[in-house]
């Protein structure tokens, strides 16, 4: 074979490639060519045969030959798929059940806060926000902790360079809507908090709590006030037969203060493994809100008054669901997750 013949021989397979009419033709074409028994290996074979002088130029034909066959069998194929898929559409199986779409819940904890401000949203509160970084001031000092206090210390709050802080509760929020508006003020506050603790089954650096503020001007508020707010939160919680009871306690911003526990929804009080066998599980701190915390954001502690109090939500959705460890509200898996 000469290089006239082998340039013939090239314009005939690409010819024949092009008039390929589906896949498996263009696949015997291509074997044709460069198959193990094909044109091209046999004549790679007759090389050494080939005149010296001729062989370089035969050698650069015959490589032009195998390139244009893999370039033009590829192109072909697509060619020929591009044109199948009308074919494919139309034996589409209309019939087949659809893809399934994953629907995401609802965050635990968010259902808790979301049920929560539904709750006291009937009893005409509202929610208040504010940020995440506070001054000392409004997160310590306004609520009558002082710089000594061991809440202020490095170990448990999380401070800044620039003299703030990550807010410890969401305290600082009733401060600033008190700076800001005049008695009645009916709020709570959502939101999340930071400690520096040590992570374990019931411990966060970051956290969650509802506090709420309830103040009049024109009468006196009292503990009872707080007793029923707290009874109907708890109910309307954890169910029905759920009763609340308070026992003494101290916090710098409530005087009297009180810890607040619910009848434990599983045993209904008589006694079970949640309860540890005491009918009572501790859900919330709260108090009347202290005199001096009234005169800080310049209230009138004489005519005004008021009570606090404070929860948090991720203990009542642990409590609620059954949850035995906090970490697994942050771990986003979700087959915990699509439990709720
Ligand atoms: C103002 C005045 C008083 C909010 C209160 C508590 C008691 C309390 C804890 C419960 C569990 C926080 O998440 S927790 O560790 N909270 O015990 N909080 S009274 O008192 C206030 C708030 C704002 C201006």
């Amino acid at each position: 074979m000469d290089i006239v013949e082998l340039n013939k021989l090239k314009d005939e397979a690409i010819a024949s490639i092009s008039a390929a009419t589906d896949n498996d033709a263009v696949e015997a074409i291509r074997i044709k060519y460069l198959g193990r028994k094909g044109l091209l290996p046999a004549l790679m074979k007759g090389m050494k045969d080939v005149e010296p002088s001729e062989r370089a130029a035969m050698g650069i034909a015959a490589n032009e030959l195998k390139n244009a066959v893999i370039d033009g069998v590829a192109r072909r194929k697509s060619e020929l798929s591009a044109t199948d898929e009308p074919k494919q559409a139309a034996s589409f199986d209309y019939s087949l059940p659809g893809r399934w779409q994953r629907i995401g819940s609802m965050h635990p904890i968010t259902m808790i806060i979301e049920e929560a401000i539904r709750i006291f949203g009937k009893l005409g509160f509202i929610v208040a926000e504010g940020p995440d970084v506070e001054t000392a001031y409004n997160n310590f000092e306004a609520l009558n902790t002082p710089a000594h206090h061991p809440s202020q210390d490095e170990r448990d709050t999380f401070w800044l360079h620039t003299g703030e802080l990550l807010r410890t509760q969401t305290s600082p929020v009733q401060i600033r809507t008190m700076k800001e508006q005049k008695p009645p003020v009916r709020i709570i506050t959502p939101g999340r908090c930071y400690r520096r603790d040590t992570t374990d089954a019931t411990h966060s650096a970051n956290f969650h709590q509802i506090e709420g503020l309830y103040i009049e001007s024109d009468r006196k508020v009292s503990l009872a006030d707080l007793k029923s707010t707290m009874a109907y939160f708890a109910q309307e919680m954890m169910g029905d037969q759920v009763k609340v009871r308070f026992r003494p306690h101290f916090f710098p911003f409530t005087e009297p203060s009180v810890e607040c526990d619910f009848t434990c929804h599983v045993c209904g009080g008589s006694g079970c493994r949640v309860c540890k066998q005491s009918g009572w599980i501790e859900i919330a701190g709260a108090g009347m809100v202290d005199p001096r915390v009234l005169e800080r954001v310049g209230y009138d502690p004489e005519i005004t008054s008021g009570f606090a109090f404070g929860m948090g939500i991720e203990r009542i959705a642990m409590i609620k669901y059954g949850v035995n460890d906090i970490r697994l509200l942050y771990e986003n898996d979700m087959r915990f997750l699509s439990q709720f």
